[in-house]
């Protein structure tokens, strides 16, 4: 018997490539592993708006200001679509946010390091828009049907935001001595942080067997770091910067680059609260949620008198 609503029948669907929709049955672990993934992306994208937001007030030119300005408000609308896509797998958005100021949600290791100055403007552009868009064109074809959609408008705003950071990069080498060493302070202190955005080794992923069953990661943790890898490393060399990796060398036999050891240590000590910036960018986030109640229940009453006059006219 083919009953629809079983994990069974869930699973051939994804083994045929086909893509879930919101109203469609999916096992509870499918549902709870979406939103967890999902949520904590969109908290990435909103958080990830305040290293770079920093520095607007302080681009070096108009052309950059306004460049800065764009991108950031592209990740403001990505954290948007992202919670929409979450919202209709059945919780709402004061929950997620909830969850994250309650520290149950994490959110990027990356954006709890500081943009100490100009040069970090580009590495972020370059370094972390540059992971964040391998992994993201890998989840375009993430079995959620939400979710994938949301990914495929992303991408095409995110290649954009890592051509401004190479090109500001570039630039800087392109400068005197003095750019050329921030470029490549910048480049040192970023590198390790991006490698760690991947996630853990695949052997130390607690939730890849799932993800990969169900088809919701295409490509593992460790593949789409060594994708970032091997096309960074070239990118690299052609600006002059120096990959900040003794053990770094090409493997004749893979074709790929083989990297040193990365410092687990302090990935865990990061996405645990206790990076750099983790206090400063939740109360920061808390401080200004807190200071917009007023537009949320403004948008409410307006939303609700709307509806009392459709009832009306009805
Ligand atoms: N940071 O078993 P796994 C952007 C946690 S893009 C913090 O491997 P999973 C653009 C993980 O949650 C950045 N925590 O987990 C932008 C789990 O803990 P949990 C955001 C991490 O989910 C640029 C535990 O470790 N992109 O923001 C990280 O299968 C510039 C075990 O890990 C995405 O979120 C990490 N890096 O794989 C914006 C992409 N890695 O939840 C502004 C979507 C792992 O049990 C400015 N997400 N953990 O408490 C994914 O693809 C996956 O969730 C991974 C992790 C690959 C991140």
């Amino acid at each position: 018997m083919h009953n629809e609503h079983t994990n069974q029948h869930f699973q051939l669907r994804i083994d045929n490539g086909e893509y879930i929709e919101a109203k469609d049955y999916m096992p509870d672990g499918y549902r709870k592993h979406l939103i967890r993934q999902i949520s904590q992306h969109a908290h990435s994208e909103v958080i990830g708006m305040q290293p770079e937001g920093n520095w607007i007030t302080r681009a070096p030119s108009l052309r950059s200001k306004q460049i800065l300005l764009a991108k950031i408000q592209d990740e403001g609308g990505h954290g948007l679509y992202l919670y929409s896509a979450a919202e209709t797998l059945g919780i709402s958005r004061v929950e997620l946010i909830d969850q994250l100021h309650s520290g149950k949600a994490k959110y990027s290791n990356i954006f709890n390091y500081p943009a100490l100055n100009w040069a970090d403007i580009g590495a972020i552009g370059w370094l972390v828009d540059g992971a964040a868009i391998v992994n993201q064109v890998s989840l375009q074809r993430t079995s959620y049907g939400p979710y994938s959609r949301a990914m495929v408008r992303i991408c095409k705003e995110e290649s954009f935001h890592q051509r401004q950071g190479y090109e500001i990069m570039a630039n800087m080498m392109k400068g005197t001595k003095e750019q050329r060493e921030m470029a490549q302070d910048a480049m040192n202190r970023w590198w390790w942080p991006a490698l760690m955005m991947f996630g853990p080794h695949d052997t130390d992923s607690p939730h890849s067997s799932d993800a990969v069953k169900w088809k919701i990661k295409r490509e593992t943790n460790d593949e789409l770091r060594q994708k970032f890898i091997d096309k960074t490393v070239q990118q690299a060399e052609i600006i002059g910067l120096t990959i900040p990796d003794k053990d770094l060398k090409f493997n004749e036999k893979t074709g790929h680059y083989d990297i040193g050891k990365i410092n687990w240590d302090e990935f865990h000590r990061v996405i645990n609260g206790n990076g750099p910036c983790n206090k400063q960018r939740m109360e920061h986030h808390i401080k200004y949620h807190n200071e917009g109640a007023w537009v949320r229940e403004a948008a409410e009453a307006y939303k609700k008198k709307r509806l009392a006059k459709q009832l009306e006219i009805a």
